[in-house]
């Protein structure tokens, strides 16, 4: 049997794992990698302009497929470029492999010329972190990485010396079975039936759910059904279990809105649905609490908890559905929706009215109108900004279009990368990364990969010239705006001088037709919307504290001049506080 170099092997097994494409930046330590992924036929080499990018765009591929994806940096600074991405897909629990080529092996704690420690560095946003010092321990070593990101989800990071990626492998490495799939975990019995009785013994129960609900939606619904319960989401449930919700009553957290505030505070039992909500301070702690969540270590982080699950959403409520009692009372249920219509109509749709004629352009105009052109199957990728605030309000979810941001790490500049690794997963499927001028400026250089692999993703940029939540942030602290400005070009002719497809849009009645130009255009393509810098998001619920912040950050600015900005401010603003 021919001898193959550690690379090879490595490359192999990867590839044996299920990872199809190896997204990076070449260099010096690494060729002996890239030169394995071009004689393999199963794994992709993907160039891209930052490791950044190839992370974030790995972590997508994970995030959309639950399946293992990968990604590569060069020694020292190559590889340092991926640590923002790989915090991302780690708190994302995305099954990502991170190979991390270092310096050559006998020149480790002499200072050498590129010397980081990447086995010390990515500890933190990983599972496993190994250095490889000797060819012979590679293959047992990744394997176990694999298994790491696989089964726990999340990162594994493999620090392997460029020479020992080129020495002989000592042996080739059998067919090994590996885990590329994780199991469903069923809680016991005694937790399932403790829950039965907390359930049979409320009058008014709400479920609460996230992500950890993706693929339980009809068990959610058939629970919320036969016990009469209002369902609310955090960000990361709803793209799984807003659509076909006839219980909705909308979503809690800083982004928030409609009822599930009052649903989740005003019920005597509430259950938190495989979710990490981190704020606790939208929680409340004077009703009897559940949590179930497949990570142990996530139960009673946020609250004190009557009752602690570890399970599986589904697999949970498969077991307790035939358990509990149904409830004939829905009043609770009604009450709660009615609630919801309400703060909807006052709240959402008063902003859109008019705004088909509002220049500078209402983003949430923008996203409206977005939501209408796009494909029922697209994956919207989203910046961390304003751009969370529209896709969680005005993106409709029907269960087959995908919705990812940076919703647990919350870095900007994450929707253009994880946009590409979406459209690499599938050509054919439409992909819109929803941009913010301040996030796609900082990754800008990968609008370049779009056109180099000929990937036809759509970045509608919301151009407010502005980093525009910390405008308001800086607002609710009662600061004057700072350090907030960009000073933006034309951004669809650096579209159009790249190769791509590049529009510009400053007129309301203009966006519909662009942004139907963009969707039907073969290759990648950028709509630069100028939109309204002043249109800013109020919480659903803000404290006396925030508002008084929100005032005297007005009086400031009006002090620095700016009363012109303040009105419209104010104006943009009111049409969101929510009335008493
Ligand atoms: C890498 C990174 N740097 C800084 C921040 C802080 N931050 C959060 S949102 C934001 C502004 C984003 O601006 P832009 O992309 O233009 O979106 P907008 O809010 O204006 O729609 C900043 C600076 C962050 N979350 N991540
Ligand atoms: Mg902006």
């Amino acid at each position: 049997m021919a001898k193959q170099t550690v690379a090879e092997q490595f490359v192999d097994i990867l590839a044996r794992a299920g990872v199809r494409r190896l997204y990076g930046v070449v260099g010096d330590s690494l060729n002996p990698v890239v030169d394995a992924v071009r004689r393999n036929r199963a794994v992709e080499w993907v160039h891209v302009r930052h490791e950044e990018t190839a992370a974030f765009a790995a972590g997508a591929e994970a995030q959309l497929t639950g399946r293992l994806a990968a990604c590569a940096g060069s020694c020292g600074p190559g590889n340092l470029h991926l640590i923002n991405g790989l915090y991302d897909a780690h708190r994302s629990m995305a099954p990502v492999l991170a190979l991390a080529s270092h310096i050559p092996s006998s020149e480790i704690g002499t200072t050498y010329f590129q010397e980081t420690h990447p086995d010390r560095i990515f500890q933190e946003c990983s599972h496993y972190s190994e250095l490889v010092s000797n060819a012979a321990q590679m293959p047992r070593v990744l394997q176990t990485a694999i298994q790491h990101a696989v089964g726990q989800g999340g990162v594994s990071v493999i620090s392997l010396p460029g020479d020992i990626a080129a020495h002989q492998a000592p042996q080739r490495t059998e067919e090994h079975a590996l885990v590329t799939r994780r199991p469903a975990i069923r809680p016991g019995d005694a937790e399932i039936d403790a829950l039965a009785r907390l359930v049979d013994g409320a009058r008014r129960v709400t479920l609460f759910c996230g992500s950890g609900t993706a693929g339980a939606h009809d068990e959610v619904m058939a629970l919320a059904q036969k016990i009469k319960s209002p369902v609310g989401h955090a960000l990361r449930g709803k793209e799984w279990i807003q659509y076909d919700n006839p219980f909705d009553v909308g979503m809690s957290g800083l982004l928030g809105y409609g009822a599930a505030y009052d649903a989740m505070h005003e019920c005597d039992l509430l259950i938190l649905l495989g979710t990490d909500f981190p704020y606790n301070a939208f929680l409340p702690d004077d009703v009897t609490l559940v949590q179930v969540d497949v990570r142990p270590e996530h139960l009673g982080r946020r609250s004190k908890l009557d009752l602690a699950v570890w399970g599986d959403a589904g697999e949970t409520l498969r077991c307790l559905l035939p358990k509990v009692r149904e409830k004939p009372d829905r009043a609770f249920l009604d009450r709660m929706l009615k609630k919801h219509s309400d703060a909807l109509e006052g709240a959402v749709k008063a902003y859109t009215r008019k705004v088909d004629r509002h220049v500078p352009i209402h983003p949430e105009y923008v996203a409206s109108v977005l939501d209408e052109v796009a494909a029922d199957d697209a994956v919207f990728t989203v910046d961390t900004g304003m751009c969370n605030v529209w896709a969680a309000r005005y993106l409709t979810p029907n269960g087959r279009r995908r919705v990812i941001g940076s919703f647990s790490h919350g870095s900007m500049a994450n929707a253009l990368p994880q946009a590409i690794g979406a459209q690499f997963l599938d050509r054919g499927r439409q992909v819109v990364s929803m941009s913010g001028d301040g996030g796609f400026s900082m990754l800008m250089g990968d609008f370049l990969t779009l056109v180099q692999h000929d990937l036809p993703v759509k970045v509608v940029l919301f151009d407010n010239s502005s980093l525009g939540m910390v405008e308001l942030e800086m607002m609710v602290e009662g600061l004057p705006a700072y350090g907030t400005a960009n000073r933006n070009p034309d951004f669809a002719a650096i579209a159009q001088a790249a190769g791509a497809f590049g529009v510009r849009v400053e007129r309301p009645k203009d966006l519909r037709g662009a942004l139907k130009d963009a969707f039907r255009h073969k290759g990648p393509a950028l709509v630069d919307v100028v939109t309204d810098p002043h249109a800013l998001s109020i919480p659903p619920k803000i404290t006396g504290e925030q508002i008084g912040g929100f005032a005297l950050s007005m009086g400031r600015t009006v002090l620095d001049g700016g009363v012109g900005k303040m009105v419209q401010l104010a104006r943009a603003n009111l049409r969101n506080v929510p009335r008493p």
